[in-house]
């Protein structure tokens, strides 16, 4: 038996508010379906984040819809759990996975499924407030109760420690004994599997940047692939040939120049079968915004290259930044200091989404643009 774990997939995000960076996740999802065609898997597990919005626009649906048409056709059941981006609770509305049901998606929001002799449990994504008021390693206790002799799979979205210190759920406490594989979306840095309890434990990680991460890079973007023989376990990640390259650099007065020239030879290196996006970040005493840009120029690197550019400098000395200088704030910090106003973690996830959305824009024609574009960002 094998099957495919994929998660976070995130369709209808326009990131940098760009219809190719649209395409650009509903293009890694088909390059994983390619390869479950190809492997003839026997299903798909995908642990939620599906959509990326709860109301994904009707062009979004039908992106959904063709996926699903592909494995329908090849009769290979695909099994989800709704992430917080897609759980719909926040609008007193249904999970968008519950439209795609009749195109052969299990959504399993909370229970145990039986699919030839294997067993599927689900939960989807819950919140920091619906934590307090249930037993998080009790409901999975249920779960086991329903299983009979057979894999047993669980599927989940959550933060778990170690990976978020902070969150009140631990890997290795609070996953009872008894599941085989574990696959758990949410955490977009994909994670090499670990032995807890007896299971296999895996996240797989974003299939694409939703925001530029050094980490996500590292460990690269992709989805796994599962074979099980006997209960005999074998895991494999497969990245992505398709996805959008990233160039990003940090730089500061004293090398720019030195930064520049790499770029230009990774440019000219690079075989790009997508336009990349390049972000540059650097701390600068006396170089301007334009003078970066006009440095830049001198170099060949212009912006017809990248399907997008973002230069953001932070100033040495705060107090002269002058005009068109970004002053880059650590993200943490702005993030604590939201969720300290807001008080609701997801309520200021969105807010801090809608800052990066507005980051990369410059006048408010632009704004008034990427909002009737994507009026989904504003659904909090
Ligand atoms: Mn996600």
């Amino acid at each position: 038996m094998k099957f495919l774990h994929l998660s976070d997939t995130h369709l209808g995000y326009h990131q940098y508010g760009l219809q190719e960076r649209a395409a650009d996740f509903f293009d890694v999802f088909n390059e994983a379906v390619d390869f479950a065609l190809e492997k003839k898997v026997d299903f798909i597990i995908h642990t939620g984040d599906f959509f990326h919005s709860s109301r994904p626009s009707n062009q979004i649906i039908l992106q959904g819809m063709e996926i699903l048409k592909r494995l329908k056709d090849a009769k290979i059941p695909v099994f989800v759990i709704s992430g917080n981006h897609d759980r719909g609770s926040h609008v007193r509305d249904v999970s968008p996975l519950k439209i795609l049901q009749p195109l052969g998606l299990n959504l399993i929001d909370s229970g145990v499924l039986e699919y030839e002799g294997i067993f599927i449990g689900g939960l989807k994504y819950i919140s920091k407030a619906g934590l307090k008021q249930l037993d998080f390693r009790e409901v999975l206790e249920k779960f086991l109760e329903k299983m009979d002799e057979g894999f047993k799979i669980l599927m989940l979205h959550q933060e778990f420690q170690p990976f978020f210190p902070d969150s009140k759920l631990n890997m290795f406490s609070d996953l009872p004994e008894g599941f085989d594989y574990v696959g758990i979306g949410h955490y977009h840095v994909a994670q090499p599997p670990s032995l807890i309890n007896g299971a296999t434990v895996v996240y797989p990680g974003s299939t694409e940047f939703t925001a530029y991460n050094e980490k996500e890079e590292e460990k690269g973007k992709g989805f796994y692939i599962i074979e099980v023989d006997n209960k005999e376990l074998r895991t494999k990640f497969i990245k992505f040939q398709r996805r959008r390259p990233f160039l990003f650099y940090r730089f500061n007065e004293e090398n720019s120049e030195q930064i520049l020239k790499k770029i230009k030879d990774d440019l000219e290196r690079g075989q790009y079968v997508k336009k990349p996006v390049l972000i540059l970040k650097g701390t600068v005493k006396d170089l301007s915004y334009s003078d970066i840009r006009h440095l830049m120029k001198n170099e060949g690197i212009t912006e017809e290259k990248f399907l997008h550019m973002q230069v953001n400098l932070a100033k040495d000395q705060v107090e002269n930044s002058p005009e068109h200088t970004i002053i880059e704030l650590e993200d943490n910090l702005i993030k604590k200091e939201l969720q300290k106003l807001i008080g609701d973690k997801d309520l200021s996830e969105k807010v801090i989404e809608l800052i990066d959305h507005l980051k990369t824009i410059e006048n408010t024609d632009e704004v008034k643009k990427l909002l009737r574009e994507n009026p989904e960002i504003l659904d909090f």
